[in-house]
C-alpha cells in the first residue's frame, strides 16, 4: 500500500472539486505515480461514500474498456467497473447544460435492469441474463475529469471510470429471446451517422462484461442488488459534443434513444 492517511481523502476531493467546478485537472498519477488498481478502487469507493453523503443515491454500476479494441489502446487486459448513482440519470426530453460538463463525450451501450441479487465468483453470462429483467438502449456521457481525457488505468478507476450522466431509451424488452451479440447498433450526431457496432464488441457478448463485473465484485464481498442498472460497456468509440448538438443511437430489435445539448 502506498497510500499513506488522509491522501485518499485528499484525492476525493481534488477529483470532486474538479467535478463541482467543470474544471480539468492534472491526473492523480503524476503526483502519486505508484498507486495500485486496489488502491484506485479504495478512492473511487470513498468518493461514491462522499457523494452518497451529499445526498446520492447508488443506483446501479457501469462497466468501462470493455473492448479489445479500446484495452489494447490503454495496454491493459481488463475491464473497469465504477457506479452509477441517481444524480447521473438523465431524460430524453431534457437538454443536457454544456456549461455542466468539462469535455463530455457519448457512447452508445446497452442497460441491464437486474431482477434479482446476484453475487459470487463463478458467476457467467447466463447467470446475469437470467437475473436480467430488462434490457434498454442507452446512450452512457462520460466526462474524465483529466486534462485532455488523458489518464492511465489507475487515474481512470480513481475518477470513477469518467461517469457523469446516462440516458435510457423508452423501449425495454426481456432478453430472452434477443441476441445481443450480433444486436446491431448505429450512433448519429446531428441526423449524420458517426458510429457504428453490435453488441458482440463489448467482450464478445454485453451480459459477459456484466458477469466479469459480478465477479470482481463478489472477490470484495459485494455484488448486484435487484433493482440496480447496468451500463454494460460501450460498443463503439466516444463521440465529443458541444452545447448546439444532439446525439441518437438507433438499435435493432431495441429501437433508439437520444438527447441533446444545449
Ligand atoms: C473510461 C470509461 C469508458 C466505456 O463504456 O468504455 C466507458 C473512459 O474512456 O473515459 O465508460
Ligand atoms: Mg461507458
Amino acid at each position: 500500500m502506498n497510500l499513506t492517511r488522509g491522501v485518499d481523502e485528499e484525492i476525493v476531493d481534488y477529483l470532486l472539486s474538479a467535478e463541482k467546478e467543470c474544471r480539468e485537472v492534472t491526473k492523480i498519477t503524476d503526483q502519486y505515480p505508484n498507486l495500485t488498481f486496489e488502491e484506485a478502487y479504495l478512492i473511487q469507493e470513498k468518493l461514491i461514500q462522499r457523494k452518497e453523503q451529499e445526498g446520492a443515491r447508488r443506483i446501479g454500476l457501469k462497466l468501462g474498456l470493455t473492448s479489445k479494441a479500446k484495452q489494447e489502446m490503454m495496454g491493459v487486459h481488463e475491464a473497469i467497473y465504477g457506479y452509477l448513482t441517481d444524480d447521473m440519470l438523465a431524460v430524453e426530453w431534457k437538454p443536457l447544460a454544456f456549461t455542466s460538463f468539462i469535455h463530455p463525450k457519448a457512447e452508445p451501450e446497452i442497460a441491464f435492469f437486474i431482477g434479482e441479487d446476484l453475487q459470487g465468483t463463478h458467476v457467467t453470462a447466463a447467470d446475469v441474463l437470467s437475473v436480467t429483467q430488462y434490457v434498454a438502449p442507452a446512450i452512457e456521457v462520460i466526462d474524465s475529469r483529466y486534462q485532455h481525457f488523458k489518464f492511465t488505468l489507475t487515474d481512470v478507476i480513481a475518477d470513477n471510470c469518467s461517469s457523469a450522466r446516462f440516458v435510457i431509451g423508452n423501449k425495454w424488452l426481456s432478453p430472452a429471446g434477443l441476441d445481443l451479440a450480433s444486436l446491431g447498433m448505429v450512433m448519429s450526431k446531428n441526423s449524420e451517422v458517426v458510429t457504428v457496432g453490435a453488441g458482440a464488441a463489448v467482450l464478445g457478448h454485453p451480459a459477459t462484461s456484466v458477469a466479469w463485473a459480478v465477479n470482481k465484485l463478489g472477490a470484495i464481498g459485494k455484488g448486484l442488488k435487484k433493482g440496480d442498472i447496468v451500463l454494460s460497456g460501450a460498443i463503439s468509440e466516444a463521440v465529443a459534443f458541444e452545447a448546439g448538438d444532439s446525439i441518437s443511437v438507433q438499435f435493432a430489435e431495441l429501437g433508439g434513444v437520444s438527447f441533446s445539448c444545449k
